[in-house]
Protein backbone atom coordinates (compact mmCIF):
# COMPACT_ATOMS: atom_id res chain seq x y z
CA UNK A 1 0.00 0.00 0.00
CA UNK A 2 1.16 3.79 -0.70
CA UNK A 3 0.73 6.80 0.47
CA UNK A 4 1.00 10.13 -1.72
CA UNK A 5 1.93 13.60 -0.75
CA UNK A 6 -2.01 14.65 -0.72
CA UNK A 7 -3.07 11.66 1.47
CA UNK A 8 -4.06 9.21 -1.07
CA UNK A 9 -3.97 5.91 -0.73
CA UNK A 10 -3.55 2.77 -3.28
CA UNK A 11 -3.82 -0.83 -2.81
CA UNK A 12 -5.02 -3.75 -4.32
CA UNK A 13 -8.65 -4.18 -2.57
CA UNK A 14 -10.35 -0.91 -0.55
CA UNK A 15 -13.02 -2.42 1.87
CA UNK A 16 -15.97 -0.80 2.77
CA UNK A 17 -16.59 -1.98 6.73
CA UNK A 18 -14.72 -3.38 9.66
CA UNK A 19 -17.82 -5.68 10.58
CA UNK A 20 -17.43 -9.40 10.38
CA UNK A 21 -17.08 -9.71 6.30
CA UNK A 22 -15.29 -6.78 5.90
CA UNK A 23 -12.57 -7.94 8.33
CA UNK A 24 -12.57 -11.89 7.80
CA UNK A 25 -11.92 -10.39 4.42
CA UNK A 26 -9.05 -8.69 4.61
CA UNK A 27 -7.20 -11.63 7.01
CA UNK A 28 -7.95 -14.29 4.30
CA UNK A 29 -6.48 -11.98 1.51
CA UNK A 30 -3.68 -10.63 3.23
CA UNK A 31 -3.34 -14.54 4.12
CA UNK A 32 -2.95 -15.21 0.35
CA UNK A 33 -0.41 -11.96 0.01
CA UNK A 34 -2.58 -9.51 -1.00
CA UNK A 35 -3.09 -6.37 0.91
CA UNK A 36 -6.65 -4.69 1.25
CA UNK A 37 -7.33 -0.70 2.88
CA UNK A 38 -10.48 -1.34 5.53
CA UNK A 39 -13.12 2.13 5.90
CA UNK A 40 -14.97 1.82 8.89
CA UNK A 41 -17.69 4.54 9.84
CA UNK A 42 -18.26 3.74 13.13
CA UNK A 43 -15.38 3.44 15.87
CA UNK A 44 -13.42 0.05 16.85
CA UNK A 45 -15.36 0.19 19.59
CA UNK A 46 -18.41 0.30 18.77
CA UNK A 47 -18.11 -2.01 16.10
CA UNK A 48 -16.87 -4.82 18.78
CA UNK A 49 -19.90 -3.88 21.02
CA UNK A 50 -22.46 -4.40 18.72
CA UNK A 51 -24.83 -7.01 20.61
CA UNK A 52 -25.69 -9.48 17.59
CA UNK A 53 -25.56 -13.31 16.16
CA UNK A 54 -24.63 -15.76 18.45
CA UNK A 55 -24.63 -18.86 16.52
CA UNK A 56 -21.84 -20.54 14.12
CA UNK A 57 -22.23 -23.01 12.26
CA UNK A 58 -19.76 -25.66 11.62
CA UNK A 59 -18.99 -24.51 8.00
CA UNK A 60 -18.22 -21.10 9.93
CA UNK A 61 -15.95 -23.03 12.76
CA UNK A 62 -13.94 -24.72 10.12
CA UNK A 63 -13.27 -21.70 8.03
CA UNK A 64 -12.40 -19.72 11.61
CA UNK A 65 -10.08 -22.73 12.25
CA UNK A 66 -8.28 -22.91 8.82
CA UNK A 67 -7.86 -18.82 8.92
CA UNK A 68 -5.91 -19.42 12.55
CA UNK A 69 -8.73 -17.09 14.26
CA UNK A 70 -10.69 -20.61 16.20
CA UNK A 71 -8.24 -20.44 19.20
CA UNK A 72 -10.09 -18.21 21.58
CA UNK A 73 -13.18 -20.23 19.95
CA UNK A 74 -12.16 -24.01 20.78
CA UNK A 75 -11.39 -22.54 24.37
CA UNK A 76 -14.34 -20.46 25.38
CA UNK A 77 -16.99 -21.43 22.66
CA UNK A 78 -19.66 -23.89 23.90
CA UNK A 79 -20.75 -27.14 21.57
CA UNK A 80 -24.02 -27.80 21.13
CA UNK A 81 -25.67 -31.02 18.80
CA UNK A 82 -29.15 -29.13 18.38
CA UNK A 83 -31.75 -27.53 19.63
CA UNK A 84 -35.40 -27.64 21.34
CA UNK A 85 -38.56 -26.81 19.08
CA UNK A 86 -41.53 -26.43 21.92
CA UNK A 87 -44.99 -25.68 22.00
CA UNK A 88 -47.33 -25.52 24.78
CA UNK A 89 -46.89 -28.62 26.70
CA UNK A 90 -44.46 -30.19 24.12
CA UNK A 91 -40.98 -29.92 24.17
CA UNK A 92 -38.91 -32.00 21.57
CA UNK A 93 -34.79 -31.75 21.00
CA UNK A 94 -33.63 -32.39 17.46
CA UNK A 95 -30.25 -33.61 17.22
CA UNK A 96 -28.53 -32.24 14.37
CA UNK A 97 -25.48 -34.67 14.85
CA UNK A 98 -27.29 -37.75 14.91
CA UNK A 99 -29.47 -36.48 12.00
CA UNK A 100 -26.19 -34.68 9.85
CA UNK A 101 -23.23 -35.39 11.58
CA UNK A 102 -22.66 -31.06 11.83
CA UNK A 103 -22.73 -29.50 15.47
CA UNK A 104 -23.33 -25.73 15.95
CA UNK A 105 -21.44 -23.45 18.08
CA UNK A 106 -22.64 -20.84 20.86
CA UNK A 107 -19.80 -18.09 20.63
CA UNK A 108 -21.08 -14.66 19.77
CA UNK A 109 -20.75 -12.24 17.23
CA UNK A 110 -19.11 -9.63 19.50
CA UNK A 111 -16.12 -12.44 20.10
CA UNK A 112 -15.56 -13.50 16.89
CA UNK A 113 -15.41 -9.51 16.04
CA UNK A 114 -12.51 -8.71 18.82
CA UNK A 115 -10.45 -12.39 17.39
CA UNK A 116 -11.04 -10.73 14.25
CA UNK A 117 -9.66 -7.45 15.49
CA UNK A 118 -6.74 -8.49 17.27
CA UNK A 119 -5.45 -10.85 14.15
CA UNK A 120 -5.96 -7.67 11.84
CA UNK A 121 -3.94 -5.27 14.62
CA UNK A 122 -1.14 -8.01 14.61
CA UNK A 123 -0.99 -7.99 11.30
CA UNK A 124 -0.57 -4.41 10.82
CA UNK A 125 -3.72 -3.93 8.76
CA UNK A 126 -4.93 -0.56 8.08
CA UNK A 127 -8.56 0.51 9.55
CA UNK A 128 -9.55 3.82 8.86
CA UNK A 129 -12.15 4.45 12.17
CA UNK A 130 -14.88 6.35 12.13
CA UNK A 131 -14.76 7.85 8.62
CA UNK A 132 -17.93 9.59 7.02
CA UNK A 133 -19.18 10.90 3.12
CA UNK A 134 -17.96 7.25 2.20
CA UNK A 135 -18.39 7.19 -1.73
CA UNK A 136 -17.87 4.78 -4.47
CA UNK A 137 -16.19 5.96 -8.11
CA UNK A 138 -15.68 4.06 -10.99
CA UNK A 139 -16.68 1.02 -10.53
CA UNK A 140 -17.07 -0.66 -13.58
CA UNK A 141 -13.32 0.58 -15.04
CA UNK A 142 -10.35 -1.33 -13.38
CA UNK A 143 -9.65 1.85 -11.15
CA UNK A 144 -12.05 1.77 -8.85
CA UNK A 145 -11.82 4.05 -5.78
CA UNK A 146 -13.01 5.29 -2.49
CA UNK A 147 -12.97 8.37 -1.20
CA UNK A 148 -13.88 9.32 2.50
CA UNK A 149 -13.34 11.87 5.08
CA UNK A 150 -11.02 10.27 7.53
CA UNK A 151 -11.56 10.99 11.52
CA UNK A 152 -9.82 14.10 11.29
CA UNK A 153 -11.78 15.41 8.72
CA UNK A 154 -9.29 14.81 5.89
CA UNK A 155 -10.31 13.94 2.27
CA UNK A 156 -9.09 10.85 1.55
CA UNK A 157 -8.86 8.96 -1.59
CA UNK A 158 -7.52 4.88 -1.46
CA UNK A 159 -7.54 3.73 -5.45
CA UNK A 160 -7.63 -0.06 -5.94
CA UNK A 161 -8.35 -2.60 -8.31
CA UNK A 162 -11.40 -3.75 -6.90
CA UNK A 163 -13.71 -2.37 -4.19
CA UNK A 164 -15.39 -4.73 -1.75
CA UNK A 165 -18.95 -3.37 0.18
CA UNK A 166 -19.04 -4.69 3.50
CA UNK A 167 -20.65 -2.37 4.50
CA UNK A 168 -23.96 -3.95 5.95
CA UNK A 169 -27.72 -2.72 5.47
CA UNK A 170 -27.52 0.49 5.17
CA UNK A 171 -24.25 1.21 3.93
CA UNK A 172 -23.50 3.32 0.40
CA UNK A 173 -22.52 0.21 -1.94
CA UNK A 174 -25.66 -1.21 -2.04
CA UNK A 175 -26.33 1.82 -4.33
CA UNK A 176 -23.47 1.91 -6.18
CA UNK A 177 -24.62 -0.97 -8.57
CA UNK A 178 -26.98 0.85 -10.74
CA UNK A 179 -30.77 1.11 -10.81
CA UNK A 180 -31.05 -1.00 -14.22
CA UNK A 181 -28.51 -3.32 -13.71
CA UNK A 182 -29.42 -4.31 -9.95
CA UNK A 183 -33.03 -6.31 -8.29
CA UNK A 184 -34.07 -6.22 -4.90
CA UNK A 185 -36.20 -8.37 -2.79
CA UNK A 186 -37.59 -7.13 0.28
CA UNK A 187 -40.23 -8.46 3.08
CA UNK A 188 -40.85 -6.60 6.18
CA UNK A 189 -42.37 -9.09 8.86
CA UNK A 190 -45.28 -7.97 10.72
CA UNK A 191 -43.80 -8.36 14.26
CA UNK A 192 -40.49 -8.00 15.90
CA UNK A 193 -37.92 -9.05 18.45
CA UNK A 194 -37.31 -7.82 21.62
CA UNK A 195 -33.83 -9.01 23.15
CA UNK A 196 -32.42 -9.33 26.44
CA UNK A 197 -28.92 -10.36 27.75
CA UNK A 198 -28.86 -11.09 31.41
CA UNK A 199 -26.70 -12.25 34.00
CA UNK A 200 -27.76 -15.19 35.13
CA UNK A 201 -26.84 -18.91 34.21
CA UNK A 202 -29.04 -20.28 31.08
CA UNK A 203 -31.65 -22.59 32.39
CA UNK A 204 -31.08 -24.72 29.25
CA UNK A 205 -28.08 -26.84 27.91
CA UNK A 206 -29.13 -26.05 24.58
CA UNK A 207 -31.34 -23.31 22.66
CA UNK A 208 -35.21 -23.41 22.91
CA UNK A 209 -37.50 -21.92 20.30
CA UNK A 210 -41.03 -21.90 21.72
CA UNK A 211 -44.17 -21.49 19.84
CA UNK A 212 -46.79 -19.89 21.84
CA UNK A 213 -50.47 -18.23 21.61
CA UNK A 214 -49.05 -14.83 22.74
CA UNK A 215 -46.07 -14.86 20.77
CA UNK A 216 -42.20 -16.29 19.48
CA UNK A 217 -39.83 -16.84 22.41
CA UNK A 218 -36.21 -18.08 22.35
CA UNK A 219 -33.78 -19.03 25.18
CA UNK A 220 -30.50 -18.62 24.36
CA UNK A 221 -27.25 -18.08 25.32
CA UNK A 222 -23.66 -16.08 25.52
CA UNK A 223 -21.85 -18.26 28.20
CA UNK A 224 -22.39 -20.52 31.27
CA UNK A 225 -23.38 -17.26 33.42
CA UNK A 226 -24.95 -15.32 30.65
CA UNK A 227 -28.45 -15.20 28.93
CA UNK A 228 -29.53 -14.06 25.77
CA UNK A 229 -33.41 -14.54 25.17
CA UNK A 230 -35.91 -12.82 22.84
CA UNK A 231 -39.42 -12.33 22.36
CA UNK A 232 -42.43 -11.41 19.72
CA UNK A 233 -43.24 -8.10 20.34
CA UNK A 234 -45.05 -5.97 18.08
CA UNK A 235 -43.45 -3.77 15.44
CA UNK A 236 -42.37 -0.17 16.87
CA UNK A 237 -42.12 -1.54 20.66
CA UNK A 238 -39.66 0.89 22.37
CA UNK A 239 -37.72 -1.43 24.46
CA UNK A 240 -37.73 1.01 27.59
CA UNK A 241 -41.85 -0.02 27.60
CA UNK A 242 -41.50 -3.52 28.83
CA UNK A 243 -39.85 -3.57 32.41
CA UNK A 244 -37.94 -6.82 33.35
CA UNK A 245 -40.26 -8.04 35.40
CA UNK A 246 -42.71 -8.07 32.23
CA UNK A 247 -40.28 -9.44 29.87
CA UNK A 248 -39.15 -12.53 32.54
CA UNK A 249 -43.24 -13.00 33.00
CA UNK A 250 -43.36 -13.27 29.58
CA UNK A 251 -40.24 -15.55 29.14
CA UNK A 252 -41.72 -17.61 31.87
CA UNK A 253 -45.26 -18.42 30.18
CA UNK A 254 -43.79 -18.56 26.47
CA UNK A 255 -40.88 -20.75 27.44
CA UNK A 256 -42.75 -23.22 29.38
CA UNK A 257 -41.67 -22.67 32.95
CA UNK A 258 -43.33 -25.40 35.27
CA UNK A 259 -43.94 -27.35 32.47
CA UNK A 260 -42.17 -30.99 33.54
CA UNK A 261 -40.92 -29.06 36.44
CA UNK A 262 -38.79 -26.93 34.06
CA UNK A 263 -38.04 -23.56 35.75
CA UNK A 264 -36.80 -20.40 34.39
CA UNK A 265 -34.44 -18.66 36.27
CA UNK A 266 -34.40 -15.07 36.05
CA UNK A 267 -32.02 -12.49 36.48
CA UNK A 268 -30.32 -9.22 36.50
CA UNK A 269 -30.84 -7.49 32.71
CA UNK A 270 -28.20 -5.95 31.16
CA UNK A 271 -29.11 -5.01 27.72
CA UNK A 272 -32.55 -4.78 25.92
CA UNK A 273 -32.78 -3.73 22.32
CA UNK A 274 -35.66 -4.49 19.64
CA UNK A 275 -35.04 -5.72 16.39
CA UNK A 276 -37.13 -5.61 13.27
CA UNK A 277 -37.72 -8.74 11.46
CA UNK A 278 -36.84 -8.26 7.41
CA UNK A 279 -35.86 -10.49 4.23
CA UNK A 280 -34.14 -8.37 2.02
CA UNK A 281 -31.88 -10.03 -1.27
CA UNK A 282 -30.00 -7.76 -4.07
CA UNK A 283 -28.59 -9.34 -7.11
CA UNK A 284 -26.20 -9.15 -8.39
CA UNK A 285 -23.43 -9.08 -6.00
CA UNK A 286 -20.62 -7.90 -8.12
CA UNK A 287 -20.89 -5.12 -10.84
CA UNK A 288 -17.65 -4.86 -12.79
CA UNK A 289 -15.05 -4.05 -10.14
CA UNK A 290 -17.37 -3.60 -7.18
CA UNK A 291 -18.50 -6.84 -4.81
CA UNK A 292 -20.72 -7.45 -1.98
CA UNK A 293 -20.82 -9.95 0.58
CA UNK A 294 -22.62 -10.07 4.11
CA UNK A 295 -25.22 -7.79 5.11
CA UNK A 296 -24.34 -5.38 2.21
CA UNK A 297 -26.29 -7.81 -0.40
CA UNK A 298 -29.08 -9.59 1.77
CA UNK A 299 -30.79 -10.03 5.55
CA UNK A 300 -32.52 -12.44 6.78
CA UNK A 301 -34.36 -12.64 10.17
CA UNK A 302 -32.86 -13.71 12.87
CA UNK A 303 -34.97 -16.98 13.37
CA UNK A 304 -32.53 -19.10 11.41
CA UNK A 305 -29.19 -18.03 13.00
CA UNK A 306 -28.24 -17.28 9.37
CA UNK A 307 -27.04 -13.78 9.14
CA UNK A 308 -23.51 -14.22 10.47
CA UNK A 309 -22.96 -17.44 8.96
CA UNK A 310 -23.66 -16.14 5.41
CA UNK A 311 -21.76 -13.18 5.92
CA UNK A 312 -18.55 -15.95 6.50
CA UNK A 313 -20.16 -18.16 3.33
CA UNK A 314 -19.71 -15.23 1.00
CA UNK A 315 -16.59 -14.05 2.07
CA UNK A 316 -15.24 -17.72 2.23
CA UNK A 317 -16.28 -17.75 -1.68
CA UNK A 318 -15.05 -14.19 -2.58
CA UNK A 319 -11.34 -14.50 -0.85
CA UNK A 320 -10.08 -17.03 -2.93
CA UNK A 321 -12.18 -15.89 -6.10
CA UNK A 322 -9.95 -11.96 -5.67
CA UNK A 323 -6.46 -13.88 -5.07
CA UNK A 324 -6.61 -15.99 -8.56
CA UNK A 325 -8.31 -12.58 -9.74
CA UNK A 326 -5.39 -10.36 -8.37
CA UNK A 327 -2.45 -12.47 -8.21
CA UNK A 328 -3.05 -14.97 -11.35
CA UNK A 329 -5.01 -12.87 -13.17
CA UNK A 330 -8.15 -15.88 -13.37
CA UNK A 331 -11.64 -14.37 -13.55
CA UNK A 332 -13.33 -17.58 -13.25
CA UNK A 333 -13.70 -17.81 -9.74
CA UNK A 334 -14.69 -14.25 -9.37
CA UNK A 335 -17.32 -14.15 -12.84
CA UNK A 336 -18.79 -17.01 -10.61
CA UNK A 337 -19.31 -15.26 -7.43
CA UNK A 338 -22.50 -13.78 -7.80
CA UNK A 339 -24.37 -16.82 -8.89
CA UNK A 340 -22.79 -19.24 -6.51
CA UNK A 341 -23.24 -17.18 -3.53
CA UNK A 342 -26.79 -16.15 -4.05
CA UNK A 343 -28.00 -19.89 -4.39
CA UNK A 344 -26.96 -20.30 -0.49
CA UNK A 345 -28.10 -16.50 -0.17
CA UNK A 346 -31.91 -17.79 -1.24
CA UNK A 347 -31.50 -21.41 0.17
CA UNK A 348 -30.76 -19.57 3.68
CA UNK A 349 -33.09 -16.52 2.98
CA UNK A 350 -35.95 -19.45 2.32
CA UNK A 351 -34.75 -21.12 5.83
CA UNK A 352 -35.22 -17.97 7.92
CA UNK A 353 -38.66 -17.37 6.35
CA UNK A 354 -39.81 -20.53 7.24
CA UNK A 355 -38.12 -20.62 10.75
CA UNK A 356 -40.32 -17.47 11.23
CA UNK A 357 -42.88 -17.51 9.58
CA UNK A 358 -43.51 -21.83 11.35
CA UNK A 359 -42.74 -19.81 15.09
CA UNK A 360 -43.96 -16.38 15.05
CA UNK A 361 -47.94 -16.02 15.93
CA UNK A 362 -49.79 -13.67 13.76
CA UNK A 363 -53.05 -13.89 15.69
CA UNK A 364 -54.79 -16.12 12.44
CA UNK A 365 -56.29 -19.05 13.96
CA UNK A 366 -55.91 -20.92 10.84
CA UNK A 367 -52.06 -19.80 10.70
CA UNK A 368 -51.72 -21.31 13.93
CA UNK A 369 -52.98 -24.74 13.09
CA UNK A 370 -50.78 -24.90 10.34
CA UNK A 371 -47.51 -23.82 12.63
CA UNK A 372 -48.96 -26.66 14.87
CA UNK A 373 -48.86 -29.30 12.77
CA UNK A 374 -45.60 -28.00 11.14
CA UNK A 375 -44.00 -28.48 14.54
CA UNK A 376 -45.61 -31.89 14.84
CA UNK A 377 -44.20 -32.93 11.86
CA UNK A 378 -40.44 -31.74 12.00
CA UNK A 379 -40.02 -33.60 15.49
CA UNK A 380 -41.72 -36.98 14.55
CA UNK A 381 -40.79 -37.10 10.94
CA UNK A 382 -36.90 -38.10 10.84
CA UNK A 383 -37.29 -36.38 7.51
CA UNK A 384 -38.83 -33.07 8.66
CA UNK A 385 -36.43 -33.09 11.31
CA UNK A 386 -33.52 -33.85 8.91
CA UNK A 387 -34.53 -30.82 6.35
CA UNK A 388 -34.19 -28.74 9.46
CA UNK A 389 -31.21 -29.75 10.76
CA UNK A 390 -29.57 -29.88 7.15
CA UNK A 391 -30.80 -26.09 6.80
CA UNK A 392 -29.58 -25.19 10.49
CA UNK A 393 -26.12 -26.96 10.96
CA UNK A 394 -25.20 -25.64 7.60
CA UNK A 395 -24.49 -26.68 4.63
CA UNK A 396 -21.26 -26.82 2.86
CA UNK A 397 -19.85 -23.97 1.88
CA UNK A 398 -19.79 -23.40 -1.80
CA UNK A 399 -23.84 -25.33 -1.79
P1 LIG B 1 -22.23 -5.47 9.64
O1 LIG B 1 -23.47 -4.66 9.58
O2 LIG B 1 -21.90 -6.27 10.84
O3 LIG B 1 -20.95 -4.53 9.31
C1 LIG B 1 -21.05 -3.50 8.36
C2 LIG B 1 -20.09 -2.39 8.79
O4 LIG B 1 -20.08 -1.39 7.77
C3 LIG B 1 -20.55 -1.73 10.09
O5 LIG B 1 -19.53 -1.75 11.05
C4 LIG B 1 -20.91 -0.31 9.65
O6 LIG B 1 -20.62 0.66 10.63
C5 LIG B 1 -20.03 -0.13 8.41
N1 LIG B 1 -20.56 0.90 7.51
C6 LIG B 1 -21.84 1.15 7.20
N2 LIG B 1 -21.92 2.23 6.38
C7 LIG B 1 -20.63 2.67 6.19
C8 LIG B 1 -20.06 3.74 5.46
N3 LIG B 1 -20.84 4.61 4.79
N4 LIG B 1 -18.71 3.88 5.47
C9 LIG B 1 -17.93 3.02 6.17
N5 LIG B 1 -18.41 1.99 6.90
C10 LIG B 1 -19.76 1.82 6.90
N6 LIG B 1 -27.55 -12.49 12.87
C11 LIG B 1 -27.71 -13.70 13.46
O7 LIG B 1 -27.30 -14.70 12.87
N7 LIG B 1 -28.31 -13.81 14.68
C12 LIG B 1 -28.75 -12.70 15.38
O8 LIG B 1 -29.29 -12.81 16.47
C13 LIG B 1 -28.59 -11.43 14.82
N8 LIG B 1 -28.97 -10.30 15.50
C14 LIG B 1 -28.81 -9.08 14.91
C15 LIG B 1 -29.19 -7.89 15.57
C16 LIG B 1 -29.05 -6.64 14.96
C17 LIG B 1 -29.50 -5.38 15.70
C18 LIG B 1 -28.54 -6.56 13.65
C19 LIG B 1 -28.44 -5.22 12.92
C20 LIG B 1 -28.13 -7.70 12.98
C21 LIG B 1 -28.26 -8.98 13.62
N9 LIG B 1 -27.84 -10.16 12.98
C22 LIG B 1 -27.98 -11.37 13.54
C23 LIG B 1 -27.25 -10.12 11.68
C24 LIG B 1 -25.79 -9.70 11.85
O9 LIG B 1 -25.15 -10.61 12.70
C25 LIG B 1 -25.19 -9.60 10.47
O10 LIG B 1 -25.55 -10.71 9.68
C26 LIG B 1 -23.68 -9.47 10.49
O11 LIG B 1 -23.34 -8.40 11.32
C27 LIG B 1 -23.23 -9.28 9.04
O12 LIG B 1 -21.92 -8.84 9.04
P2 LIG B 1 -21.45 -7.74 7.97
O13 LIG B 1 -21.94 -8.13 6.64
O14 LIG B 1 -20.01 -7.52 8.23
O15 LIG B 1 -22.30 -6.43 8.31
C1 LIG C 1 -28.54 -15.49 19.64
O1 LIG C 1 -28.00 -16.20 20.52
O2 LIG C 1 -28.41 -14.25 19.61
C2 LIG C 1 -29.38 -16.16 18.59
C3 LIG C 1 -29.39 -17.53 18.51
C4 LIG C 1 -30.17 -18.14 17.52
C5 LIG C 1 -30.92 -17.36 16.67
C6 LIG C 1 -30.90 -15.97 16.76
C7 LIG C 1 -30.13 -15.36 17.74
O3 LIG C 1 -31.70 -17.95 15.73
Amino acid sequence: MTTSATGDLRTRVAIIGAGPAGMLLSHLLASEGVESVVVESRSQEYVAGRIRAGILEQSTVDLLRSAGLADRLAREGHEHRGIYLQWPHERHHLDFVDLTGRSVWVYGQTEVQKDLVAARTAAGQQVHYEVSDTALHDVDTDHPSVTFADSDGRPRRVTAEVVVGCDGSFGPSRAAVPDGVRSTWEKTYPYSWLGILADVPPSTDELIYAWHPDGFAMHSMRSSTVSRLYLQVPNGTDAQSWSDDRIWESLATRLGHGQDGWQLTPGPITEKSVLPMRSYVQTPMRHGRLFLAGDAAHIVPPTGAKGLNLAVADVGLLAPALVDLLSKDDARLADAYSATALRRVWRCTHFSWWMTTMLHTSGDPFDEQLQLSQLRWVTSSAAGATGLAENYAGLPIGF
